[in-house]
């Protein structure tokens, strides 16, 4: 019986697993209805049993969270609704005392307009800081306010012109997100020295990484060009000039170079919508020195038409096509990282599968597809309870900017209030953002004041607190799994092959490490279905390292039932 591959690798990340948290909904400490960093340090615990390795904390620096925190006014220190300083530092040593990391989210695609940067650069054209941002006059030959004066005619994210006139300069400033959102100008110098200033004073503090937002929008086309008419909306489309920009990689070697050069046990992973194959590679190639991984965005997307509220049903081999993209294209150089959730997107077991009488089940099958792949898993806080998206009814019930000024745009372009809601309902990110569902009590256990958007009804039996006492929950099947990451070389360093590209129910794939073999297989619908995998018969007898079901006759044919998700273990010949 050979050992286990011996594997040598400096990435202490392609072992770990990093769980998200998103303060404002996590724990509440003191009442006031809003999460909390001591609500954090209380909870500890929980995240040490299911065994994670790294906490990555949306942001909790000081924000008129107009954009939930996404809007920063001040990088050093922490909002006081989430805590103090020392709050932090004592969260940081609860977590370092654990053996976990704690990531931090850099925001610095935008600030907030609050941020004394921009108080600044607005005070007047002829601010030292004009140039910390993107101020442009009206478009050739208009008049500031005229409709279409805007200096290019891009959409921001969160619906309407990516302009906003400043009335005492005439003035028009950049912001691709809210209004409240204005755009740094990274092509200056002293903008990106102020930055890594900032980094190295949190890395200094003793955090360990970054998880960088929208961080390939910082680089821009500067010649500002007009995009392609987008249908339906008097905008047109920004991205190719904004995305992964002429100088992003000189960005981010300058960045490495500054703040992270001779400092190791670091993790950087960038967020990047629009980000191909090819771009990641350049951006995690190790003898690059930019980044670890990204965040991609291709796979959440396949469910969307137009627009992402014009939702369609999932086909299973079109996100088997794409994550197999990911992960032939970042099999040697590279590195993925894996996620179903986080605080932008709706919950996957009532996305991608089944959030009623499989609620369970499916929540454990989704788990073990994405854990098994290569790269670094994800988990977003309430993930590994199998929490669902909530129950929205009007739009009252939403508090995202992005949900409410789309239905404001979308009603005022003449679309149906229900249609409208529908696709609020099925992708807003208000889904993701419902309080964690720690007990069947009152709020769920998540704040004994009024929490500032209401708990998901069904914590009564959707909660950590009668997870962690069930042996057979969601939550100890991803404790399972991330033990498997830890204990299995395999599941970190194995190479990927997809198998049954073309079944529209099951997903399945085979790793390898030297003699060691793992099969997946998970089935992603309510029906029993084969899995007419190669050399299925010696599979159905291998060794069962994880599964959502009862153990299989291994004389059986194999097949999966609603659902069921397995992984098999075995060796085979070297080479
Ligand atoms: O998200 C960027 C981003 O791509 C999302 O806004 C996305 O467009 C949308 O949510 C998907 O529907 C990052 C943060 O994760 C998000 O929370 C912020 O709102 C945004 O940047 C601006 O900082």
């Amino acid at each position: 019986m050979s050992a286990e591959p011996a594997v040598r690798d400096a990435a202490w990340w392609k072992t770990a697993v990093v769980y998200q948290i998103y303060p404002r909904s996590f724990a509440d400490s003191d009442g006031d209805g809003i999460g909390d960093l001591p609500g954090i340090t209380a909870h500890l615990d929980h995240l040490a049993e299911l065994g994670v390795d790294v906490v990555w904390l949306s942001p909790v620096y000081p924000s008129p969270q107009d954009d939930a925190g996404y809007d920063i006014s001040d990088y050093q220190d922490i909002e006081p609704t989430f805590g103090t300083l020392d709050d932090f530092d004592a969260l940081l040593a609860g977590m370092h005392d654990r053996g976990m990391k704690l990531v931090m989210d850099l925001v610095v695609n935008h600030t907030s307009d609050e941020h004394p940067w921009f108080v600044e650069s607005r005070s007047s054209p002829g601010s030292p800081k004009r140039d910390w941002y993107w101020w442009r006059p009206p478009r050739a030959g208009m008049s500031a306010g005229d409709p279409g004066a805007e200096p290019t005619n891009w959409r921001s994210f969160f619906s309407g012109p990516v302009w906003e006139l400043d009335e005492a300069s005439g003035e028009y400033y950049l912001h691709l997100f809210s209004r409240k959102q204005p755009d740094l100008n990274w092509e200056n110098p002293a903008v990106r020295e102020a930055v890594y200033a900032m980094m190295r004073w949190w890395l200094d503090r003793g955090v360990d990484g970054f998880r960088m937002d929208v961080i390939n929008m910082i680089s821009k086309d500067t010649a500002l060009p007009d995009g392609h008419e987008l249908a339906g909306a008097p905008y047109g489309d920004g991205t190719p000039h904004v995305l992964c920009g002429p100088r992003i990689h000189e960005f981010l070697q300058e960045m490495y170079r500054e703040v992270f050069e001779g400092r190791d046990a670091l993790l950087t992973v960038g967020e990047m919508p629009g980000v191909t194959v090819e771009e990641a590679l350049l951006f995690t190639e190790p003898a690059r020195r930019e980044i670890d991984m990204v965040f991609q965005f291709e796979h959440v997307q396949l469910d969307q038409g137009a627009t992402k509220w014009d939702v369609h049903p999932l086909r299973l081999r079109d996100l088997k096509a794409s994550l197999n993209r990911w992960q032939v294209g970042l099999a040697d150089r590279g590195w993925n990282s894996l996620y179903w959730n986080n605080h932008d997107q709706p919950r996957v077991v009532s996305r991608f599968g089944d959030d009623g009488e499989h609620r369970i089940a499916a929540a454990k099958m989704l788990g073990t597809v994405l854990h098994m792949h290569r790269g670094t898993p994800y988990v977003y806080q309430g993930e590994e309870l199998g929490m669902t998206n909530a129950p929205f009814h009007g739009i009252e019930d939403f508090r995202d900017i992005e949900s409410r000024n789309h239905y404001t745009e979308a009603l005022a372009a003449g679309h149906a209030r229900e249609e409208v809601l529908a696709g609020l309902r099925a992708m807003s990110r208000d889904n993701a953002r419902t309080p964690m569902q720690w007990d069947a009590g009152p709020h769920a256990g998540f704040t004994a004041g009024t929490p500032w958007i209401p708990v998901n009804p069904n914590h009564h039996h959707v909660n950590a607190e009668a997870a962690r006492a069930d042996p057979d929950s969601v939550f100890h099947h991803y404790r399972r799994l991330i033990e498997l990451r830890h204990t299995e070389p395999v599941v970190a360093h194995g190479d990927f092959t997809l198998l049954l590209p073309d079944d529209e129910r099951v997903y399945a794939f085979a790793r390898r490490l030297g003699d060691v073999e793992v099969l997946v297989l998970g089935n992603f619908s309510g029906d029993t279905v084969p899995a007419d995998v190669p050399d299925a018969a010696a599979w159905a007898r291998a060794e069962l390292l994880v599964s959502n079901a009862p153990a299989p006759d291994p004389g059986a044919p194999l097949g999966l039932g609603p659902w069921e998700g397995r992984v098999y273990k075995r060796r085979v010949e070297a080479g």
